[in-house]
Parts: structure tokens; C-alpha cells; sequence
């Protein structure tokens, strides 16, 4: 059985999402982002660097998301890989690293929105920043999302799960309205039923609780 270790809100929504896609049979240990269980033996055996996602699959653990969606996609049956060879391989390979220089962005907004939770230890310099640095990224899936309804010309793959997490959690720090393409791909991706699905098994929400974090005067 492949067991997949999560977070509700976190980067690991990218693979029960994408499992969900697949149709693939799988458990989810729902672990807490705030309590001291990320950094306890039991799961630094499964994830070195205490991070989620941690996937069990095939007698071995992966972490990494962007590397469990590749795994993922080469070991199971799906329409959502571009092999090597496929006329959208770069484009398939670039998003789906794309999606985490999305994620370095929303990292550091929820360093210093959520996890640094007094207001001394935080910097409104910085919070400006990455919200600008963010929303320079997200031009770029404007872009192509204003020439196609998913990343690929030929339609949804994996990919759009790995940047799709980028985008839902984004919109916490960005405001969507500057960005109509990327507001309606992320509305396109949301009505899927494996989002649903996966959004029905997500667990209670733990690191985001406001809609939106505003930058607060320096
Ligand atoms: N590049 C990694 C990042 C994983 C990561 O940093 N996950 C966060 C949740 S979004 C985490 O586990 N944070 C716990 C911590 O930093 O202690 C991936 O995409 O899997």
C-alpha cells in the first residue's frame, strides 16, 4: 500500500492531490506542521530533512515533491507524463521545477506571516518583497495560461498539480484579481473532482487560517 505523509495546506497536497489524478489506491498519515513530530526519529527516517511530502511506495521512501511526481508518473499509467522523447518534455520538466521556485516564494511569506508569529521577529521589507517576487512568478503562468486552460498545450498533467498547489496558496499573499488567467486556471482546477476529492482528505486546516495576509505598515 502507498502511504503518503502529510500536511494539511503544505506542499504534500501536490501528491494526494496528483494521486487522486491517477486513481491510484493509497493511506495518508496526516502529520501536525506545528507540532514536534516533523522533527522526531520515527519520521526523520522517513524524510531526512523533516520535510513533507514523504511517500512510501515501492519498498522504499521518496521526499521531494517535484521528484515523487516524476517517480510517479514513470512507474504508473496516466495521461499526465510527458516522457522523454514527448514533443512537451522540456516544457512538462520546466514546470514541474517551475513550481517550486513558486514554492521558495510562499515559503518565505509563511515564514513571515505565520511561523514567526511576533511582530518583532518580522520584517515588512520582506514581506513586501517576496508578495512582489511572488506575483512576478505567477506573470509567467498568466502568460500561459491566457494561450491554453492548463500549462500544456495539449491539456492537464502532473505538472498542473505541482504548480496548481503553488497557485491556490499563493492567491493567501496575492491578490488574483491582477492576474484574470491565472484566477480563472486556478477556478478550472478547483472544479476538478480529484481536487475535491483530495481536498475532502487535505485534514483540518492548520497553516493558513485567514484568505488573505496583508502587508502590515512599517
Ligand atoms: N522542495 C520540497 C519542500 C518540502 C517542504 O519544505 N515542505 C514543507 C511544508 S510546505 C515542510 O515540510 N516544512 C516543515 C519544516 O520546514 O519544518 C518539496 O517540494 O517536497
Amino acid at each position: 500500500m502507498i502511504r503518503l505523509h502529510h500536511c494539511a495546506q503544505a506542499r504534500s497536497f501536490r501528491t494526494l492531490w496528483l494521486m487522486k489524478e491517477m486513481g491510484l489506491e493509497f493511506e495518508v498519515v496526516h502529520r501536525s506542521f506545528f507540532s514536534n513530530e516533523l522533527r522526531s526519529e520515527e519520521f526523520l527516517a522517513l524524510s531526512p530533512a523533516g520535510r513533507v511530502p514523504a511517500l512510501e511506495i515501492d519498498g522504499r521512501v521518496l521526499f521531494e515533491s517535484g521528484a515523487i511526481t516524476e517517480y510517479l508518473c514513470e512507474t504508473r499509467p496516466s495521461t499526465l507524463y510527458r516522457p522523454p522523447g514527448d514533443a512537451e518534455r522540456a516544457d512538462w520538466l520546466e514546470w514541474l521545477h517551475f513550481a517550486e521556485t513558486i514554492g521558495q516564494h510562499l515559503a518565505a511569506l509563511t515564514q513571515q506571516h505565520i511561523v514567526l508569529y511576533e511582530d518583532h521577529m518580522r520584517s515588512p521589507v520582506i514581506m513586501k518583497l517576496e508578495a512582489r517576487r511572488l506575483e512576478k512568478v505567477l506573470e509567467v503562468v498568466e502568460r500561459a495560461v491566457a494561450q491554453h486552460e492548463y500549462l500544456l498545450p495539449s491539456g492537464f498533467s502532473a505538472v498542473d498539480t505541482n504548480v496548481g498547489y503553488g497557485v491556490l496558496t499563493a492567491r493567501r499573499f496575492v491578490p488574483l484579481e491582477v492576474l484574470p488567467n491565472v484566477k480563472s486556471y486556478l477556478e478550472r482546477l478547483m472544479a476538478r473532482p480529484a481536487f475535491k476529492a483530495a481536498m475532502a482528505e487535505d485534514g483540518e486546516p492548520e497553516i493558513y487560517t485567514r484568505t488573505f495576509y496583508e502587508v502590515p505598515d512599517a
